[in-house]
């Protein structure tokens, strides 16, 4: 798979990207990422990517120009047709769902907006995907745009150690109707810390009183947390 992103600070992504699955994946040849800085491709002396809001109002918009430029030029690198998305607070929310469609991707390109926005004009042209990360303020897409990078990377085969795949779609906890779950509470050593016992339950040795007692814990934590998980 191959990943472009645009964005005005590429100095970003290398550091978060570079360690850990994402760094992984990418030594075995499963994934490789190519940071474009939209600055780059201003066509003014000041290299000026933004300007004030038509209509007033605080803030700065960024230009169509470059965001376009940069985009045509990205693409040309590489013959696969890409996936495009724009980051933005007005996108659909991200979901495990979308993470495993893009992750059959060969090719996705992600637009990291940063200021109050992108001129819309830009992003009417690029025909996007548009997505959210969640209902809370950043100051850019490139979190987020990173946020999904790690999601999709750690999907693709072969990006997880064995022990690991339980993460995987099939073996994520599931409720009574099929709903997917909260995991439940983790313990290892010492049996008590702090003066406080690890449940009975899991050194019972009682395999199948563990399970059950794991069942009701998913639920009571996906109830009390997010019930909207169980009844949407
Ligand atoms: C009142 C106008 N604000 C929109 C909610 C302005 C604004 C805030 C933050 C415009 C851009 C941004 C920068 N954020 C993103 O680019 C962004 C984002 C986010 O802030 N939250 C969750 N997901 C995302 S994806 C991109």
């Amino acid at each position: 798979m191959r990943i472009d992103v645009l964005t005005l600070f590429p100095e970003m992504f290398e550091p978060v990207l570079g360690a850990s699955i994402c760094g992984r994946a990418r030594a075995a040849g499963l994934v490789d990422w190519h940071i474009t800085n939209i600055r780059d491709f201003a066509d003014n002396k000041h290299a000026k990517v933004d300007d004030r809001p038509f209509g007033g109002g605080p803030g700065m918009v960024m230009m169509c120009q470059p965001v376009w430029d940069a985009v045509q030029a990205v693409e040309a690198l590489d013959a696969r047709r890409a996936r495009r998305i724009v980051l933005t607070p007005q996108g659909r929310p991200f979901t495990q769902a979308i993470a495993e469609e893009l992750s059959r991707d060969e090719r996705v390109l992600l637009v990291a907006g940063h200021y109050e926005g992108i001129d819309e004009r830009v992003i009417e042209a690029i025909e996007p995907l548009e997505i959210s990360v969640g209902d809370f303020v950043l100051s850019g897409g490139e979190l987020p745009a990173m946020l999904m990078i790690d999601a999709i990377v750690r999907l693709l085969p072969g990006a997880l150690g064995h022990q690991d795949s339980a993460a995987e779609d099939s073996f994520m906890p599931r409720g009574p109707a099929g709903q997917r779950l909260l995991d439940c509470p983790h313990y290892t050593r010492p049996r008590e810390w702090q003066g406080r016992p690890v449940p009975e339950v899991l050194i019972s040795g009682d395999h199948g009183a563990v399970e059950r007692w794991r069942a009701e814990q998913m639920l009571a934590r996906t109830k009390a947390r997010r019930p909207d998980l169980l009844d949407p």
